[in-house]
Formats: C-alpha cells, sequence, structure tokens
C-alpha cells in the first residue's frame, strides 16, 4: 500500500478501508478522545499502513520571499505586515538546485520550493519555476511546490516538468478562514487543490494550529481535509510560529497536547497519508515530538529554516531520532 514501507518485520497488510465520508460530528468526537486511547487507536493505525520507525525527511528552500499581496494574519511574508522580512525576487535555478543537490546527499527525500505569491505568475517567472522543478526532479527525490493559486493549464505544466507534489494549505475550517484570511476565500483554495489533482500531482494539504481558533475549527479543518477524495498524500500540522509584527504575534502559545491531538486525528482520519508535524518543531520540546511521532506523525521538515522563520539544527534532529531509535527514510538520489 505504501511504497515507502520498509522494516518489513512489523509490516501488516492494511485491512482498514480508508473512508472519505467522516461526519463532522464523529472528527469533533475522535479529536476530544482521551488522549491515551486517542493515540493508542491513531498508533495501531500508523503500523497497519507505516513503518513506525520512519521518519520523511523534507527540505524547504523560500524560492520568493516577501512582498505577498495576500493579508494571511499568521504569515511574515505579508505586505499587508511588518515582520522585517527582507523580500528577494525569484531565486536563481542553478542555485535552488544546488541547494537540492546538497540536500539530497544529506539523505532529504523531499524537497520543497515555496514562493511568497498569491497566484502562480504566467510567464517567464512561471519558466524559471519550471526549470527548477525539472533540476530538482532529476536529483531522484520528491519535488513539491508552493506557489499560490494556479490554474488548470500551470498545473499540468508543473507535473510535466516533473512535480510529485503540490502543497496549498487549508489551514483552518471554512468558518475561520475569515477571520484569518480576507484577500480569497476557502473555495479557491479548493479550486487549487482540484486541479493539482486532476493534473495528476499528489496533494499536500494541511493547516495551522495556535491562531485563535476552537477546537470545533480543529475538527472542522481535519473534517474538509478527511473528505476530500482521494485523500491528500501528504497533510502538514503546523503550529502557529508566533511571528513579530503580524496580527497574529501576541497570541497565547497554543498546549502541544493539541498538536498531538490533532495529529493523532489526522492519522485516525487519513491513515494512509503521511503526517507531516512542519512548523513550531524548534518551540516543541523532545518530549512534544515524541509524542507526535507516537500520534502518527511520519514526516518533518529538516534543515536551519522553514521559509523565514528558524527549524531546529541538522544535528539536533539527528540526535532526537538515533535517541528515538528512529531512521530517516531512505533517499534514492541519484
Ligand atoms: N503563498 C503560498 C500559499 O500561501 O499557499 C505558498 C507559501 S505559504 C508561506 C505556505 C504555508 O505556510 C501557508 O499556507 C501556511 O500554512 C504556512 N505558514 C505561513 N506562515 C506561517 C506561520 N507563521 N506559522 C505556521 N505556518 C505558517
Ligand atoms: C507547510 O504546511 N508548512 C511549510 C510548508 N508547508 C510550505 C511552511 C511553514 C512556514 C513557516 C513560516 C516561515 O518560515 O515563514
Ligand atoms: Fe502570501 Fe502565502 Fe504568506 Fe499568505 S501564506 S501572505 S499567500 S506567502
Amino acid at each position: 500500500m505504501n511504497s515507502a514501507f520498509s522494516g518489513a518485520a512489523q509490516q501488516t497488510i492494511p485491512v482498514t478501508q480508508l473512508r472519505h465520508d467522516w461526519k463532522k460530528e464523529e472528527v469533533a468526537a475522535i479529536y476530544a478522545t482521551p488522549l491515551p486511547g486517542l493515540v493508542y487507536r491513531a498508533q495501531t493505525l500508523h503500523r497497519e499502513f507505516h513503518a513506525p520507525d520512519r521518519v520523511q525527511t523534507c527540505q524547504l528552500i523560500s524560492i520568493k520571499t516577501g512582498g505577498c499581496p495576500e493579508d494571511c494574519a499568521y504569515c511574515p511574508q505579508s505586505v499587508h505586515h511588518d515582520a522585517g522580512v527582507e523580500r528577494e525576487g525569484l531565486l536563481d535555478p542553478q542555485h535552488v538546485i544546488g541547494v537540492a543537490r546538497d540536500a539530497a546527499a544529506r539523505g532529504v527525500t523531499r524537497f520543497c520550493m515555496g514562493a511568497a505569491w498569491r497566484e502562480a505568475p504566467q510567464g517567464h517567472e512561471f519558466e524559471i519555476v519550471l526549470e527548477m522543478v525539472r533540476g530538482v526532479s532529476s536529483l531522484g527525490v520528491e519535488v513539491c511546490c508552493t506557489l499560490g493559486m494556479l490554474t488548470n493549464e500551470q498545473a499540468v505544466r508543473l507535473k510535466e516538468a516533473g512535480l510529485t507534489a503540490y502543497n496549498h494549505n487549508l489551514d483552518t475550517s471554512p468558518e475561520f478562514y475569515g477571520s484569518i484570511i480576507t484577500t480569497r476565500v476557502y473555495d479557491e483554495r479548493l479550486r487549487t487543490l482540484a486541479a493539482v489533482r486532476q493534473a495528476g500531482i499528489t496533494v499536500c494539504c494541511g493547516g495551522i494550529l495556535g491562531m485563535g481558533e476552537k477546537e470545533s475549527d480543529r475538527a472542522g479543518l481535519l473534517h474538509q481535509l478527511a473528505t476530500l477524495n482521494p485523500h491528500p498524500e501528504s497533510v502538514p500540522i503546523n503550529m502557529l510560529v508566533r511571528v513579530e509584527g503580524t496580527p497574529l504575534a501576541a497570541m497565547p502559545p497554543l498546549d502541544p497536547l493539541e498538536m498531538v491531538r490533532a495529529i493523532a486525528t489526522a492519522r485516525i482520519l487519513m491513515p494512509a497519508s503521511r503526517v507531516r508535524l512542519a512548523a513550531g518543531r524548534k518551540q516543541l520540546s523532545p518530549e512534544a515530538v515524541t509524542l507526535c511521532f507516537l500520534a502518527g506523525a511520519n514526516s518533518i521538515f529538516v534543515g536551519e529554516k522553514l521559509l523565514t522563520t528558524p527549524n531546529p539544527g541538522v544535528d539536533e534532529d539527528e540526535q532526537l531520532l538515533q535517541s528515538l531509535g528512529m531512521k530517516p527514510l531512505e533517499s534514492h538520489a541519484v
């Protein structure tokens, strides 16, 4: 079922049927289960579909930084906030491919290029992105982009260039969305996700916790994700990075157990998907990260930086995985 599976000793043939008809109340009830039972159920499903000691390591690069016209309240790259992010135009493709080559040599199996755009541009800049995708794809790693909204044609061209995944987050529930972003609507996100799916690119779609949403919004986001058919192959769960200068800078810190709950619920609802413990790891203790792994997270971002904010150091991550007896997925880099 999962091509990434290794560690035959623990492998079982998955018998659980994937469901896409989850009811919002069911999701809310799973989310609210007492933690030991929630983690037990998630870990049981995790072992049915995945090798429990393997974590995918992904690396991010910001290929175009800052100056984004959208007003996402969490984001340091919006022109609407002054978070001190230095703007940078589209990077040189050879530089980006070089960074990807180094990452692949260190064993990273997914490389994700992020751009602070409302929508992917037409013309010359899009051609440059395609060149990056072609170059990274030739390294034998999974290639992901997150460029904002896409047209159907752009999705097809990205697929032809070798893109394996497209990240486009729903971020929160439909009900709470308008309190966080006013420059676009939920339906526009869903339309891009459909274009990506239709082009045969795998979907990476998740959200952010800690933006002042209610528990019902967290369940609402997970319900949206789990009723997509097929499920997103990759589900990033981000903890808000509270950046000075953004409207959410003064949000109270999130209880890390909410990350554990959200990851466990995602694992139960979408057992075959890769669930990524994404932004926020620098703010989580090793014990909280460990609980996230127990809850079914099997992917992390590695490298000193996410897009514009810091991430734990490579040595720190290596030490943590080693102390847990967990290993990165094997690389097929060429
Ligand atoms: N501009 C494109 C878009 O929004 O789709 C792609 C880049 S955008 C930075 C990618 C994702 O990063 C957002 O959807 C959001 O989930 C996440 N993100 C941005 N700022 C964040 C923050 N401060 N904390 C956690 N996640 C964040
Ligand atoms: C995702 O869900 N999280 C990543 C990736 N997809 C593109 C981005 C996190 C960004 C955190 C804030 C920053 O570093 O700018
Ligand atoms: Fe722009 Fe993406 Fe940041 Fe929103 S999250 S402001 S769309 S870069």
